[in-house]
């Protein structure tokens, strides 16, 4: 196997033997022969027009191989079944790209292609995500057959950092479509404050980013004595007007990703995966653990989609039954929870309401400051940095991890003067976002903008800010400070170099995928840096 994918790669080079993320060897390869088998269906895609089948498959196929989503290799063989039969159905004469060639050669074309295939992983998500809301944007579908074209053919590196820019601003465009998709669904998000008491009684905990699975859990478990609680990037949920309705969407337990061994151990209750970022298990719980869509590990519950026909033989009823995938006519997935809902009132809860806290102890947690709520209060912003009241934003955003280094970015906010707003997004804020760090004349200084893919609100409000100051987004008292982990922070990045953004801070350590060469070239274009140490960064920052 071969993997270096994600921030955590074994020594800050590639997984070889397994993956530090618990994927096994046996997995990495059929998610390196599915890789293949999606360059074969976008060559075939040259030839004839793609089926409803085949753009879901290119958008699962991606997304099942981003890091701790899919570590089932029955599975992953299903969607490769079914990619090789679509491919053969629009071209069979189009060839597999050889997975011997996936991560080999030039080191530095090896960098460049690698960087255009984990964006585009990144990037199934967020159009998953929006395609089960009913919105799909044909020139980010079209996109991902060039992409996959791309990734089996031979560029030039100058050709490689073209389509990479190119690339950026697709992912600008599907990121809009996603944030369409879901205030389209669910409202504008208002600021909320979020609880992290759990009361007493059956409760359901929900993880991941698919607000379309939480809304039917939402719906299903009404009237029936069951809370549901967020966790992890489900947490700005809370904001949508058409979740926040529900009564019994209580509050947020637990924090990001990389505590979910620890905090789901004991926990009288189950708890569904929407999307990443599942852990392998430990056996205490995981018969408490229900899988959904793209997520899978082998044993593990599934909820399949409620239209599927169980233990059919037919490849199509597979699809339908394990990714909720094949259906003839354009309609959202629809789940049955049934399952977890009997889990949920057979495990009973905890007898008595139990206070959480946040990791610097605080219990009260905000979220839903997406780009309405902040650019609607714009002119009291924008007359505060007039004023001198607000003399920098730092976007301090990004994934979680376990690495110790990545105490950098609660270091930063607390160390951050008073005179500064903080804007986040993604799970990396559970490392701060219990801080209580006050507020610059009504306008708190931590403003959760959401998930990871909200980055298109922070992109908005950027843009918006540059506008009223008559400059541009580089000349904004603004800098990005973010923490990456796994691929979809590859696709925010790739987005927010193509609209030219520089000066920004990236960390805990740098991607094993860039060469030093790829690596010269961004610090050269884009002035990327490196983190260093949060009293540094702040006053290189403030002093520029
Ligand atoms: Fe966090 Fe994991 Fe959001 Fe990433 S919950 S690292 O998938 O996409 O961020
Ligand atoms: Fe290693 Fe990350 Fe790949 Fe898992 S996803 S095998 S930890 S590089």
């Amino acid at each position: 196997m071969f993997c270096f994918q994600c921030e955590q790669t074994a020594g800050g080079k590639g997984c070889t033997k397994v993956g530090v993320c618990g994927k096994s060897p046996e997995v990495a390869n059929k998610q390196d022969e599915l890789t293949c088998a999606l360059v074969g269906l976008g060559r075939a895609a040259a030839k004839n027009t793609p089926s409803k089948l085949a753009d879901e498959l290119m958008m699962l196929g991606l997304f099942a191989t981003i890091t701790n989503v899919n570590f089932d290799k029955l599975r992953i063989n299903e969607l490769i079944n079914l990619i090789k039969d679509e491919k053969n159905k629009l071209d069979s004469s189009a060839k597999d790209f050889p997975v011997n060639d996936l991560w080999t050669g030039n080191e530095d074309i090896v960098s460049l292609r690698s960087t255009l295939l984990l964006g585009l992983r990144g990037m199934a998500a967020y159009a998953w995500h929006a395609y089960v809301l009913d919105k799909k944007d044909d020139e980010v579908t079209a996109w991902f057959y060039k992409g996959m074209r791309a990734i089996g053919e031979e560029h030039t590196a100058e050709e490689w950092l073209n389509l990479l820019m190119e690339f950026g601003q697709i992912n600008l465009k599907c990121m809009g479509l996603l944030d369409e998709a879901n205030t389209t669904a669910f409202g504008h998000p208002v600021p909320t404050k979020v609880s992290t008491l759990v009361e007493k009684g059956p409760f359901i905990v929900v993880t991941g980013h698919d607000l379309h699975d939480l809304k039917q859990l939402l719906e299903q478990t009404e009237g029936k004595g069951i809370n549901i609680y967020t966790h992890s990037e489900m947490l700005p949920a809370h904001a949508y007007p058409e979740l926040k309705k529900y009564a019994h969407l209580k509050g947020n337990f637990g924090t990001a990703w990389q505590n979910q061994q620890k905090e789901f151990d004991n926990v009288p209750a189950p708890i569904l995966y929407t999307t990443n970022c599942l852990m392998p298990p430990k056996l205490s719980y995981a018969d408490r653990i229900f899988t959904t869509a793209v997520v899978g590990y082998p044993e593990l519950k599934h909820i399949p989609d409620a239209n599927s026909k169980k233990d059919s033989s037919s490849i199509l009823d597979k699809a339908m039954e394990l990714f909720g995938i094949g259906s003839k006519e354009n309609k959202m997935a629809q789940k049955d929870f049934t399952p977890i809902i009997s889990k949920a009132l057979e495990l009973g809860g905890w007898k008595e309401d139990k206070q959480f806290a946040g990791i610097n102890g605080g219990t009260e947690l905000m979220t839903g400051f997406a780009r309405n709520a902040v650019l609607g209060v714009a002119d009291k912003v924008i007359d505060a940095v007039k004023a001198g009241a607000i003399k920098h934003f730092f976007l301090v955003g990004g994934c979680d991890g376990a690495r110790p280094g990545r105490n950098y970015y609660t270091e930063f906010v607390k160390k951050a003067p008073k005179d500064t707003v903080i804007l986040t997004l993604a799970c990396g804020k559970y490392r701060f976002n219990d801080l209580n760090i006050g507020d610059i004349g009504g306008i708190p200084r931590i403003l959760d903008m959401g998930q990871c893919n909200d980055a298109y609100s922070a992109i908005q409000v950027a843009v918006a800010l540059a506008g009223a100051f008559k400059c541009g987004v580089n000349d904004l008292p603004l800098t990005l400070v973010l923490s990456w982990y796994e691929q979809k922070a590859v696709c925010i990045l790739l987005t927010l170099l193509a609209l030219g953004i520089k000066n920004i801070y990236i960390g805990p350590t740098l991607p094993a995928f860039l060469s030093g060469n790829v690596l010269n070239i961004l610090v050269e274009k884009f002035n990327l840096k490196p983190i260093s140490t949060p009293e540094d960064d702040i006053q290189a920052i403030l002093s520029r």
